[in-house]
């Protein structure tokens, strides 16, 4: 798979989406997102072995809006891509960066009113655990883990927000440039903790807008039990760190 060059900013807002295993969903999803708001959209790909790259590649390749991250190589995790997709995301010089998940759990149909609310916070949470959110596409017991697990980070870290370990978020970008997230060790969900914390940290202001999660549409979570005990971890390791 040829990695495509990021295009110079057009949209003001560059959409992040990670992706390991997503053939069956990337296109629809894409085409979906391009038709929710004006934007553009860079895919982070670990070299999927189910062609997602190539997926996008053959649908897209002459949509300037879309790029292709392909992390050939390197070591697997949505924590690293976040990473390498960010460093690029902030070279392409767009005023927002969004980021969500490829699996239609989060809707384009929102991405609009993340966008909006991000003209007046640092960072903007999609969150299945305020009124209006729902987390409909979690069974019983992930919807136990993630609840849990948001009241568990929030408490241990003082966050001020319910959702802490969601995916569907909108940056400015100048957020981004000060919290150094190229040093953000999580792997798993625990990056979305981990930056949502050097954001408060930093005195940066967080609002969360209600968002519906559901059901992933095709394909299989890459949720396992190492990464949710990373999440574990990575609140202490966290809260004990440097960022205190
Ligand atoms: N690039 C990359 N993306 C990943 C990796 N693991 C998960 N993702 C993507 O991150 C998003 C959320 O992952 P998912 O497996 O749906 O987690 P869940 O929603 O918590 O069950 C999806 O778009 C995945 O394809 C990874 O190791 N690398
Ligand atoms: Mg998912």
């Amino acid at each position: 798979v040829n990695e495509k060059k990021i295009s110079q900013s057009r949209a003001d807002t560059l959409v992040v989406i990670p992706t390991y295993c997503e053939a069956a969903n990337i296109a629809p999803f894409i085409t979906e997102v391009l038709g929710a708001i004006n934007c553009d959209i860079l895919v982070v790909d670990d070299d999927s072995p189910d062609g997602t790259g190539r997926v996008v590649l053959d649908h897209f390749e002459n949509d300037p809006r879309v790029s292709l991250l392909s992390r050939r190589g390197k070591q697997r995790g949505l924590g690293p891509a976040y990473v390498d997709g960010f460093t690029r995301a902030l070279e392409a010089g767009h005023p927002y960066v969004a980021q969500m998940d490829a699996d239609f759990s989060h809707r384009p149909a929102e991405l609009p009113r993340l966008r909006e609310a991000a003209s007046r916070a640092d960072l903007v949470v999609g969150s299945r655990y305020v009124e209006d959110g729902r987390a409909a596409g979690l069974g019983k017991f992930r919807r136990l883990v993630s609840q849990g697990g948001s009241l568990y980070a929030r408490a241990i870290l003082g966050l001020p927000i319910r959702d802490v370990t969601g995916g569907f978020k909108c940056w400015r970008r100048e957020t981004l440039e000060v919290i150094e997230f190229a040093s953000v060790a999580s792997t798993g969900f625990a990056f979305q903790i981990e930056m949502n914390y050097r954001v408060h940290k930093k005195g940066l202001s967080m609002v969360e807008v209600p968002i519906t999660f559901d059901e992933r549409r095709s394909g299989a979570s890459k949720m396992s039990t190492g990464i949710f005990l990373e999440g574990l971890a990575a609140v202490w390791r966290v809260r004990l760190g440097r960022w205190r």
